[in-house]
């Protein structure tokens, strides 16, 4: 495996876009960055005349279909819906956004994977090339390349539907520029992108002012299901299968457990646990201090940041994996 150079990552990708067609790969539970980096992907490929597809373990969710509606492509993601010379074995795919072999869910090992594009601090590498530099989102390696690709001549200038589908990328990994991620450079990308999109507040609005009926209730759920430890330093929201079937919630809205575990006030470090399958439980980990939750999360086979990962936990009750995350934990806050 070998960790490309950023020069050598542009001609890389550039000389598979000469096979024609390409699948874009993207993490399950797919979030605005992964989508965003790899519709942008997708029109700057197809500026270079390969038709790409995005492929997913899961479907785009509702709230981030107008990504794809702006790029002009395909919302239709799963291997069940994409068009079959885009299935595995058919095709050679780039990874976009994902940090371990495991974030592909059902997709992982079903494609041949030529190179990755990845900004996560503890990515595990698993495929022969790749790019992980530092970056606050895919997004903003994505928009690199693009540039790169007018220097070495392979495009004369951005194309028009690349602009929002990066400024979505970046604005949803970065919380709409709010997170301890953002640097300067994140700032200085942004303000190239809002030049050349006709509404960047639209993006926004959409991305983080727009909640659906289901989202809503999700909240509603995650008020009832908040619990503490460490004296009010560590919030969870756990919830069952039975739960998430009871209030009719689609895993798209999840997300709301751990947004609603983290705004408490004095709240270091946040969690969500949702029974995903009979003794297997996810777990989403947000710190708002100084505590690695990648570590944490790293413990129990899982990745991320160090202020957002993830990991799988097994247990026999909802209630043990809850009890073994809150454990670790506790050893963290001082
Ligand atoms: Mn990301």
């Amino acid at each position: 495996m070998r960790n490309l150079t950023f020069k050598a990552a542009c001609r890389n990708l550039y000389e598979l876009s000469r096979k024609g067609k390409l699948a874009l790969l993207v993490h399950a539970r797919p979030d605005g960055d992964c989508i965003g980096s790899a519709y942008a992907t997708a029109v700057l490929l197809a500026a270079v005349g390969c038709n790409a597809h995005v492929v997913c373990a899961d479907p785009l969710p509702a709230r981030l279909r107008f990504i794809a509606e702006s790029a002009g492509l395909d919302g239709d993601i799963t291997l069940d819906k994409i068009p079959s010379d885009f299935a595995p074995g058919k095709v050679t795919a780039v990874a976009l956004d994902i940090a371990a072999a495991t974030q592909l869910g059902q997709l992982e090992g079903k494609y041949d994977i030529a190179l990755s594009f990845d900004h996560h601090a503890r990515s595990t590498p698993f495929c022969d090339r790749y790019l992980s530099p530092e970056a606050s989102a895919t997004g903003e390696i994505v928009w690199r390349i693009a540039r790169e690709w007018i220097r070495m001549g392979y495009i004369d200038a951005i194309p028009e539907r690349v602009a929002p589908a990066i400024y979505a990328a970046i604005s949803s990994d970065t919380g709409c520029f709010r997170y301890s991620n953002v640097t300067p450079a994140t700032h200085r990308t942004a303000a190239q992108l809002i030049a050349l999109i006709p509404s960047h507040s639209d993006i926004d609005r959409l991305l983080f002012e727009t909640k659906t009926p289901g989202r809503l209730a999700a909240e509603k759920a995650a008020l009832d299901l908040l619990s503490f430890a460490g004296g009010g330093k560590i919030a969870v929201c756990s919830i069952s299968l039975e739960q998430i079937s009871a209030h009719n919630l689609a895993s798209e809205d999840l997300d709301a457990l751990i947004d609603i575990a983290r705004s408490v006030a004095g709240v270091e470090v946040a969690f969500s646990i949702r029974e995903e399958a009979e003794k297997s439980y996810r777990v989403s980990a947000r710190s708002n201090s100084n505590i690695d939750v990648s570590s944490l999360c790293a413990y129990f086979g899982g990745g991320g940041h160090v202020k957002a990962a993830g990991c799988t936990v097994s247990a026999p009750t909802l209630e043990k994996a809850r009890s073994l995350i809150v454990e670790r934990a506790e050893r963290l806050i001082s």
